[in-house]
């Protein structure tokens, strides 16, 4: 994307704010809407000393240029309705967790926020994109609540694994730097890595599990 962490003290004269206009309090309302939830269920987890699934979260709200980017790119007229309403990630959260039992309990606590509409789902995990790419995708319609009226907010969510983060930070490195020269080996070397990666991922989740095994048994 990138996502930076999300900092609600932001400029107050950003051209983010001035393209998005009154709906930048709308998105940052579905974010923090969306990270609080998922921290009250972690720190009621900490109460009853059961380990913590997500390793952090990071949030962003799409940047004016991104944003028109990507209008341009779905052949939208640019503008912030469509913004708003024909592009789903302008508020955008990424969850990343230690392991890949995590990533579909965050899944699983995402469902069952009764008020969160889930819109799309994609399981690049299950299903890895062609270069490599592993994340689990949720586009969600958060409800904002104001003083007369509950506004419908578009929230992207990427959950994926420490490792999967790792090499997306890596891969999207490539989309920005121009003339690299073997960029084919680079791609290749990159594709090789994800599967590596996907490998130790199945190893962590297994040496974990039988950590957990091994203290429920001595207990
Ligand atoms: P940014 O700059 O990250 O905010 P699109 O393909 O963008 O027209 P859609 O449905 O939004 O349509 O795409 P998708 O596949 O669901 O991907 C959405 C986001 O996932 C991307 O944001 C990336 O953050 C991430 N992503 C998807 N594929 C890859 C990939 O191959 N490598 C990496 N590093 N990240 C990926 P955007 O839209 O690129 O914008």
């Amino acid at each position: 994307m990138p996502i930076t962490n999300f900092n609600i003290e932001c400029e107050t004269k950003s051209p983010e704010r001035e393209f998005y206009k009154e709906s930048y309090v709308l998105l940052e309302g579905a974010i923090i809407e969306v990270l609080s939830r998922l921290d009250i269920i972690r720190k009621f987890r900490g109460t009853q000393n059961r380990k913590d699934p997500i390793e952090h979260c990071k949030a962003r709200i799409k940047s004016s240029d991104s944003m028109q980017e990507k209008l341009q790119r779905h052949s939208l007229p640019i503008n912030r309705e469509n913004a708003l309403s024909e592009i789903y990630d302008a508020a955008g959260i990424r969850v990343v967790c230690t392991f890949l039992d995590d990533v579909y309990w965050v899944v699983d606590m995402v469902r069952n926020q009764q008020d969160i509409i889930i819109i799309e789902e994609t399981d690049y995990i299950r299903h890895p994109k062609g270069n490599g790419y592993r994340s689990y995708h949720m586009i969600l319609q958060v409800p904002i609540h104001l003083e007369t009226e509950i506004h419908k907010v578009y929230c992207e969510l990427q959950i994926r694994t420490i490792a999967m983060d790792c090499w997306a930070s890596l891969e999207h490195q490539l989309k920005y730097k121009k003339n690299i020269p073997n960029q084919e080996m680079i791609v290749a070397e990159l594709k090789r890595c994800a599967d590596e990666i996907a490998s130790t991922d199945l190893n962590f989740q297994a040496i974990w599990d039988m950590i957990e095994e091994t203290e429920r048994m001595t207990l």
